[in-house]
């Protein structure tokens, strides 16, 4: 086939460094850069065979929130009912990127062969790729090297450039609706979102400027050139003062969404006490919310607050609009025991708790009616099922209804294009955030209040093969290896309103521990003395985890 020809001699071009081998992690492939440039080749070539197998358009995003690794995710959004996957194939798990990234230069076209066929691949129908990239000096050759793909296979691109990485997929969910979702335009997106957002605090009296501002680490990254483009939109409905532009700082260096909730710190940057803060991570999917009080005691607002305040505000529209709908919360292990417990017995919402990774809450999300799903580390957004934004939309338009739930139901309305459903997005979340907070006149410090976080600590430990430690009950309980489990109960029995688990990372060579209890000095002990246990039951490597104190 004369296409095969166009793949193998461009693969050359692309080579693949002999017995180097790649695994497709929890987002997609992580590697140095240089070791990225012909995955992201063939990344382009099973692009082209997805988008052919389901008919609809393909993201490929080049991107990295962890400074010098590069990651390739794979998506394909539509729209009801949302389909996101950084898998290639419906449930494959990425097996074939995996095959097709490790296939040495002289198996690739037979790799592709494999996956044609077992997938019953017609090749008529024409392959459409849209394909993004972050700010990184390598972001550039390696989007070049996807395009170079899609086309070695005679598929289409569109190249958006730089853009976010929530961007993209709303780039492709617009596609695939045929324009329902939106126009797929950066223009486009920042339209919906801004008007949405303006529409929404129009609700809000009397908003002052202090109540107006904002301050944004972009992370030296993506975001931040994003936002700034985005601001013009806003008709002055906020006043941001952007800080880690990249005008000058390093990608992710001593700022982002991860420093500051890792760290427990603010970023870099004069950040004034009282100030009402936010970071976004490299490619702007994560947000964390904080502020330093008059006391410089640092205060975080992780994704578990995100998801409180968000949660707290959809409920009580709902219950103003007279719909009965069923809201939940999607959280995953790392929530801090807290937020599941005001959620559950004080909010009386459903809370699921589902594997780490993005894909595990998205899809637990669609399960409901409206589904708040949020990682703690600010990975997070909001879907609302098919039969519910009808159900909104009927009552926006009904002018039998009272005001009380008419003003409800046209909030509800803008809240759904606020919000971006195909992905957790910075920028959208972002304008989330604010809209609630103007509209109930909350300050940051009051919504801090709503629950007081457990201290927690987190620790990573070296093992010589993470694989052997295997979980269980969305990764709380550790099956293997034998008698961890017992060991991290024993623990957890001394300490008070304590827990902890631990799991091997799907994106770095470590084992994470987490613990959580009544005191910080009670979760760094357990913290330390469960990374002690895996150490010795998981075949620990190199020194013996000291304590932190
Ligand atoms: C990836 C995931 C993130 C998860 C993190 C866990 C996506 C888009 N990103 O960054 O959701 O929290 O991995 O990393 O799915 P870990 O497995 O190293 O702890
Ligand atoms: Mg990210």
């Amino acid at each position: 086939m004369a296409q095969f020809e166009e793949v193998s001699k461009q693969s050359i071009l692309h080579p693949k460094p002999a017995g180097l081998v790649l695994h497709y992690g929890t987002a997609g492939f992580r590697s140095n850069s240089i070791h990225l440039d012909h995955i992201m080749f063939r990344m382009g070539l099973l692009a082209v065979l997805r988008s052919k197998k389901t008919k609809s358009t393909i993201g490929i995003m080049v991107t990295a929130d962890v400074l010098r690794y590069s990651n390739v995710c794979l998506f394909l959004s539509q729209m009801k009912p949302i389909s996101f996957m950084f898998i290639c194939f419906q449930e494959d798990n990425g097996s074939y990127a995996t095959m097709l990234a490790n296939a040495e230069q002289e198996e690739l076209i037979s790799a592709l062969n494999e996956i044609i066929e077992k997938e019953g691949i017609d090749k008529s129908p024409e392959a459409s790729v849209f394909v993004g990239k972050d700010t990184r000096s390598s972001s550039a050759s390696l989007s070049q090297a996807v395009l170079d793909g899609v086309h070695a296979l005679g598929g289409h691109s569109k190249d958006y450039g730089l853009v976010t990485t929530p961007q993209l997929h709303y780039m492709v969910c617009c596609k695939n609706t045929q324009g329902k979702y939106g126009d797929a335009t950066v223009e486009g997106y920042y339209k919906k979102l801004c008007q949405a957002f303006t529409q929404l605090v129009g609700n809000a009296s009397n908003r002052t400027d202090d109540q107006k501002h904002l301050c944004v680490d972009g992370a030296n990254g993506i975001g931040a050139l994003k936002l700034r483009e985005m601001i013009s939109h806003l008709n002055k409905g906020l006043q941001v003062t952007i800080f880690n532009d990249g005008s000058k700082g390093k990608l992710n260096h001593q700022c982002g969404a991860d420093f500051v909730k890792v760290q427990q710190k603010t970023p870099t940057g004069e950040v004034n006490p009282g100030d009402r803060c936010c970071s976004f991570d490299g490619d702007a999917d994560r947000i964390v919310y904080y502020f330093t009080d008059s006391q410089q005691v640092f205060h975080l607002l992780d994704g578990d607050k995100i998801a409180t305040l968000i949660s707290t505000f959809l409920k009580e529209l709902l219950i103003q609009a007279g719909l009965n709908l069923k809201i939940a919360v999607v959280q995953t292990a790392y929530a801090n025991g807290s937020s599941t417990d005001y959620l559950e017995n004080t909010m009386n919402v459903t809370v699921r708790c589902t594997k780490t990774g993005v894909k595990h809450l998205h899809h637990a999300a669609l399960e409901f009616d409206v589904g708040v799903y949020f990682e703690a580390n600010g990975h997070g957004t909001v879907l609302f099922s098919k039969a519910a934004e009808d159900k909104i939309q009927q009552l926006a338009q009904d002018s039998r209804i009272d005001d009380e739930r008419k003003r409800a139901a046209l909030m509800l309305q803008s809240t759904i294009n606020v919000i971006n459903q195909t992905v957790g997005d910075a920028l959208s979340d972002m304008l989330l955030i604010e809209a609630i907070l103007a509209i109930k006149g909350m300050t940051v410090e009051q919504w801090d209040r709503i629950y007081t976080d457990l201290p927690n600590r987190q620790l990573k430990v070296k093992v010589s093969d993470r694989r052997v430690i295997d979980t269980t009950d969305a990764e709380r309980r550790a099956v293997s290896p034998a008698g961890l489990q017992e060991a991290i109960d024993q623990l957890v029995k001394t300490y008070r309103k304590a827990r902890s688990f631990v799991r091997p990372s799907g994106t770095e060579d470590v084992v994470r521990v987490y613990a959580e209890a009544d005191t910080q000095e009670s979760a760094d002990a357990l913290a330390h003395e469960v990374s002690l246990a895996v150490y010795r039951l998981a075949g620990g490597v190199g020194d013996e985890p000291k304590p932190l104190h």
